[in-house]
Formats: structure tokens, sequence, C-alpha cells
């Protein structure tokens, strides 16, 4: 990537230097995060030089306004020209200054404002403080110097460690790996002009990374880590780079180590990978703000939830709020089915406690803020009521009639329905305008993405409020509106419909699998099914089987499956056969009931390639995505990828369905549907009208 001339600018100064005594204060207030954007870092070079060059400068202190100290570089620029000065550089100048230079830290001192850190010669940060590498998150690595100084300060396996995982470090941790040399209690600027006072008074030695050598702790310690990452990190790029880089600190003289990480970072900067996380990054924010909602629409206040149905969605639902400290009033029909709700949730809690992800106290508090109820009486004072009772139009009409009756004005009610029709739901109260969908997704209590859908008669507050309850509850809340199956699952039907359709054509559930495996989902449609359970599949597939077409419905090999009572791994075998650890293989009765199955069809069975297996299960999706698109269900293409990443294990490496698509090109993805309309008909394969229109003017989705 080339680098340009520093342009004019006319923007205010964002840093200044002001002398407290005999020490040079840098402050820094870039809004919202002091991200180090071209303005930010020739600011801050300018800032350097002049304190550097002040005589009456003994030490320099650098503090951030705002939220946060640099909370990295501005992702933003990554897809334009570089700009000068570059981060490394300005990296080299702090920590090639002949004063002290002390970063002051609060908030989250992310990548490059981590690795601004890292290059000065001493770190204080405040107890809530925050310090990260996550570049890997993007796609990248750290590349101002951090896979070079950190392993210098912290040891290798800890180096490794935060920048492959990319999870920020509290400042406490930081301090006992090395990395921060004090915390400061109260005020931070006045701590840290105090502790430079000391350096200077002290004369302590300017201590920099570069000079120090990175502590290896032991012979395999790179083979094991990059052992232990293989499955987790499977098919990314960035945190086995971030390995390489780390490991040249350990091989290499400094300046030679900050050449290679360059260049891996570089290659990392251009990779579709970074393309495809960066525009992750955004999406997930972007999905925060909605069409026809204003960001500052009032939103009602969540002090209490009340949740209808203690099943594994009721009681995952329930821990949602429960962990963000929300008093949740569970209710059920029975004693009996509530008895096995509240034990499904001490469960799941008691299990983090035995791995020591939460204390008992923790715990104990959350459960105390559980009211486990059969009357829908104690539900007259709640603020947000989800109901997740079974699957049936009519059951759930009588319950929303209930929670009408019984609920306070200004409540919101709220369905965690999959498919049904939340207009019709919500035509069964008087107060249609304050129910909406809210839709999760199995384990409730960890799936990220909540699907919010908005009624034709709810009103923007009530919209407004599921968004900032879904962030409340640490969710990635997107707004769709009414269709069968929403986006999710709408999207998913269509590929499942493709993969059955392909079992009888010629391919096997292992191959379907390994392809979808390999393309980067956590598995394949068949082994989800079966850890789903396949009596759920086969219980919508009756619900539906009059709105079939006649070769869906002629396409009865789930049925044949399950009626075997063979439900998946709840039952030891589905589409594979499990051993008591759930570990799964193929099962030749599975193949011969597919094979004869194909002859009852009267279908020859071809090989089928992977690529056509390929396409066909991930261009019905896109070609749903753009009719959900055409349809306004969503208002970008961003909120669907965002759906598929964090609610169906779309690889985030690939961006999501709709990025994919705008990557391998709109022309490409339709000229396929095009040739499967020919051979498999227009019924399953005609192409979207936004599709052909994209397509033929050579646009993407994403100028849709
Ligand atoms: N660049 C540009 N914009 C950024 C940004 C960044 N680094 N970080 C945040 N924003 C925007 C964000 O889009 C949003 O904008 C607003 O700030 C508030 O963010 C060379 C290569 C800091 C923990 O990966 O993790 O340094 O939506 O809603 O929840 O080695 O933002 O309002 O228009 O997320 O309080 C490494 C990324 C960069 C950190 C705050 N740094 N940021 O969370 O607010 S790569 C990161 C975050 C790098 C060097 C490399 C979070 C946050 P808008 P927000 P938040």
């Amino acid at each position: 990537m080339p680098r340009t001339k520093t342009p004019a600018t006319t923007t205010p100064a964002t840093t200044t230097l002001r002398k407290v005594g005999r020490i040079g204060l840098i402050i820094v207030d870039h809004p919202p995060v002091n991200a180090l954007s071209q303005v930010a870092r020739r600011e801050l070079g300018e800032a350097l030089a002049a304190a550097v060059a002040a005589t009456d400068v003994a030490a320099i202190v650098l503090w951030c306004a705002g939220r946060t100290f640099f909370a990295g570089a501005d992702i933003r620029e990554f897809d334009k020209p570089l700009v000068e000065p570059g981060l490394p550089e300005i990296t080299q100048r702090i920590e090639d200054a002949p004063k002290p230079v002390i970063a002051a830290i609060h908030g989250t001192a992310l990548g490059g404002g981590f690795e601004v850190a890292l290059a000065c010669h001493f770190r204080v940060a405040v107890p809530s403080a925050y310090v990260g590498l996550p570049e890997v998150k993007l796609g990248l690595i750290p590349g101002a110097g951090g896979t070079q100084r950190l392993p210098r300060l912290v040891g290798v396996a800890a180096a490794l460690q935060i920048i492959v995982d990319g999870t920020p470090v509290p400042a406490a941790k930081a301090q006992v790996l090395g990395a921060i040399d004090a915390i400061v209690e109260g005020d931070l600027m006045n701590g840290a002009i105090a502790f430079a006072e000391q350096v200077v008074a002290d004369r302590r030695q300017l201590r920099r990374a570069r000079d120090l050598s990175a502590k290896v702790e032991g012979p395999n310690v790179f083979a094991e880590f990059e052992q232990s990452i293989a499955r987790k990190q499977r098919g990314f790029l960035a945190p086995f780079y971030a390995i390489k880089a780390v490991r040249a600190a350990t091989e290499l003289p400094f300046d030679e180590g900050l050449r290679r990480e360059r260049e891996l970072f570089m290659e990392l900067l251009d990779s579709q990978q970074s393309k495809a996380q960066r525009h992750v990054f955004f999406a997930e924010r972007a999905v925060a703000r909605i069409s026809g909602v204003p960001d500052l629409t009032p939103t009602r206040d969540i002090q209490s939830v009340a949740v209808l149905g203690a099943g594994t969605m009721g009681s995952g639902i329930a821990m949602c709020f429960l962990n963000a400290g929300i008093p949740v009033t569970l209710l059920e029909t029975s004693q009996e089915n509530l008895d096995r709700g509240v034990h499904t949730i001490r469960k799941i809690y008691a299990s983090s406690v035995a791995k020591g992800s939460l204390q008992q106290k923790e715990t104990d508090r959350r459960m105390s803020l559980l009211q486990p109820t059969l009357a829908y009486d104690d539900l007259r004072d709640v603020d947000l009521v989800i109901e997740a009772v079974f699957e049936d139009m009519a059951v759930k009409k009588d319950v929303f009639g209930k929670l009408d009756a019984v609920c306070k004005t200004g409540a919101i009610l709220a369905s965690n329905t999959s498919y049904l029709n939340i207009d019709e739901i919500a035509a069964s109260t008087t107060r249609p305008q304050d129910v909406l969908g809210m839709h999760f997704f199995s384990p409730a209590n960890v799936m990220k993405l909540l699907e919010n859908v908005r009624g034709e008669r709810t009103v923007p507050d009530v919209s407004a409020t599921a968004m900032k309850v879904g962030k409340t509850i640490g969710k990635v809340p997107v707004l769709v509106g009414v269709c069968d199956g929403f986006v999710g699952n709408r999207m998913l039907a269509k590929r499942t419909r493709e993969a059955y359709f392909l079992l009888e054509e010629g391919a096997t559930p292992q191959q379907i699998d390994r392809v979808l495996y390999d393309f980067g989902f956590p598995m394949g449609p068949f082994a989800m099914a079966d850890l789903a359970g396949l009596d759920i599949g086969w219980r919508n597939r009756k619900s539906k089987l009059e709105r079939l077409s006649p070769r869906e419905k002629a396409n009865n090999l789930l049925d044949k499956i399950c009626e075997l009572g063979r439900f998946g791994q709840k039952t030891g075998a589905g589409f594979y056969r499990y051993d008591d650890k759930r570990a799964a293989t193929s099962d030749p009765l599975i193949l011969e009931l597919i094979i004869a199955h194909s002859q009852e069809r009267g279908i020859t069975r071809r090989a089928i390639p992977d690529q056509e297996i390929l396409e066909r299960c991930l261009y019905s999706m896109i070609n749903e995505g753009a009719k959900i698109l055409e349809e306004g269900i969503v208002a970008r293409p961003l909120d669907i990828d965002i759906v598929w990443i964090h609610g169906f294990g779309f690889p985030t490496y690939r961006g999501g369905p709709m990025f994919y698509a705008d990557e391998i090109g709109l022309k490409t993805v339709l000229e396929a549907i095009r040739k499967y309309r020919e051979s498999l008909g227009a019924e399953y394969w005609t192409p979207a009208a936004l599709l052909e229109k994209l397509a033929e003017q050579g646009r993407g989705f994403d100028s849709s």
C-alpha cells in the first residue's frame, strides 16, 4: 500500500502539550475513542517533539481525555492508502526519546493504543483500565511493535495468549505480567505526573522494551501453543501469523523483528479475511442504529422481566437477565415444569462455578433475583414479558390474551417464536403497539444473536427499547420485520431444502457436512440437525407439509429417519451414530436408506462436485437474502450478515452471506443461479429481482 504526503488539515488540534512543573503533559482529545487517526498520529508526533526539545521538561506524560486511552489505530483508514506518519514511526520516536515517557492509561488501551504505551518507558493505569491487542479480531496482527515489545515485557507465553486471543487484560493482571508499572488510585493525571516526578527524582534508567529479551518458557512453546489453538482458530489466518511474529521476537534482533512484523501485518491488511472481519466490526455497531427510529428515541425503563415457559429456551432467556442483574419472574403452568426449569438454571450456574468461571457468591446473587411462580397475577408489575411457550399459534394467542388482561399499561409483551406471525399474535391483544418478537437462539444464555421482530403496529419506542435491552444482556440485537422464519430461519430453510435435495441426487450427509465445515461453519447441516434434535425439524416439516412444494413433500428422508426413532444425539443416532461421548461416526444404514429413497423416487444418483454443493447451499440463502432486502424485512445487507454470523455460525472471516456474495461478485452468483434454474427448475432457483438488477449494474449488495 503506497504512502502519500501529509495533506494540510483544518480540523482543530486534538493534542496539546501543557507544562506541569518540569513534566510535559501531552493531552489527547480525539472522541469518541481517541483512535490513532492520521491527524492524531501527526499531532502526537509534534507534541512529543516539542516536549523532547523543551529544556524545562524533564519527563513526559501521555494522557488521553474522554472515556479511554487510545483504543487503537483508526480502523476506517485501513481501506485507504496509509498516510504518514505511520504508527511504527511514532512508537519508534517515543521509545527513542531521551527523556522518560510515561503512558497514563484508563478505559481500554487497545491495539495501536497499547503499542504506543509499550513504546513508552513506563506505564501507569487506573484499576478499571484494560490493555490488549485485539487486532486478530480484525483479521490483523499488531503492526506497530506490539508483537516485538510485549513478549520482551511479559514473556512469550503470556504475549501469545494476549495477542492470539485478543481479549483485553485488566490492569491488575497486566501489572503482574509486567506490562504495567504501577496502578494509580484516584486521579490518573495527577497520579501519572507524580509517578513521572519520582522517575526524575530517582534518576530511574529509561526502560526501553527493545533492550530487553523475550523470555521463552520452553523449547516447544510455539508448537504447543499452535496446537492448543488449532481447533478454536480453524480457518483464521491472523492467529497463526501472530505466532510467526512473536517467534521473530525471539529469533531476530529487534529492528529485524519489527520489519518481519510489518511484512506479516501488510499481508493481512490486504487479505480477504481482514476486509471481512473489519466489515463485521462496523456492522456489529451499525445494526444498533435502526431505520425509522432516531438514535435519541426515548426507551422504556426495564427494571423487571417475566419469562413464560421454563423449558430449554425459557430458562436460558431467564439466565440472560439474571446475568445482567435484572429480576426475573419465571412462570409455568405446573410445579413440575417450574421446578425443572429452576433446576436447569441452577445446574448451568453450578457447572460455571465448578469451572471457576463464576463465583458461588455471584451465583447466589443471581438466583436471588429469580422468582418462580404459577400465577399470572405475579406479572402485573413487570416492565417486559418474554413468552417462550410451545410453538403453536392457538397457545400463543391464549397466553397473550392472559398477559393483556394482567400486565400493566406500558409493559412490553414479546414472543420468542421462531416462525409464527407476530402481527397475528399482537392482534390477539388490545395493545398491539406494545407487542413484538424477541427471538433468542439456543442455547439462549450463550448465543449472541437476538432477532427483534417489529410488527406492523409495534411503536418505535418499543423497538428501540428491545434493541437497548439486547445490548444490556450482552446480545447483538438485530431488528427485522415480520415474515415466515424472519431472517435467519427463512434463509436456513432454503439451505436445508437444497441439502436434502442433494442427498437424494447423490451426495452423502458426510460430504455435504464436510463441504460446509471446510467453508468455515462450525458444523454441517446434518450434524447440526442431529445436535438440535431431528424431531424439532420433523415437527416443523409436518406443520408446513401442505405448504411445501411437491418435490419437498416427496423428499421425506427426514420422516423416514425419525420414524426409526432416530432423533440425533439425544437418541444416540440420527444422520450419524453417536457414542457415549457424543462422538459421531457415519452409519451405513443411513446411506442404504438414502440410496433406497432415491430409487423409490426414480432418481439416478450421480457424483456431485463439492463446488456444486457449496453453491447450492450458499446461493439459495443469498438469493433469499436478496428477497428479504427487497421486501424491506431488513434495512441493510449487514443486518443479514450479523444474523448469520452471531446466530448460525457463518465464519466471521467471510463477513456474512451478503458480504461474501459481494466478494465473489453478484454476476457470478447470478450466473450460477440461472444455471441451477435450468437444471433444477424455476420453482427453487428464480433469481431475486434485486440480485439481477445489481448484478447487471455491476454493483454489490453493499451499494443497495
Ligand atoms: N477505529 C475507528 N473507529 C472506532 C475504533 C477504531 N479503532 N474503535 C471504536 N470506533 C468507533 C466505533 O465504530 C463507534 O462508532 C464508536 O467508536 C464507539 O465505539 C496498528 C492495526 C474501544 C472497546 O480493535 O473494541 O490498532 O458506531 O460503539 O462499546 O497494531 O470500540 O458510534 O459511529 O464500540 O464503548 C485495534 C476497537 C485497532 C478496538 C469501545 N483496536 N474498538 O467500545 O463503543 S487495529 C481495536 C473497540 C490496530 C495497530 C492495529 C470498542 C471500544 P459509531 P463502540 P464501546
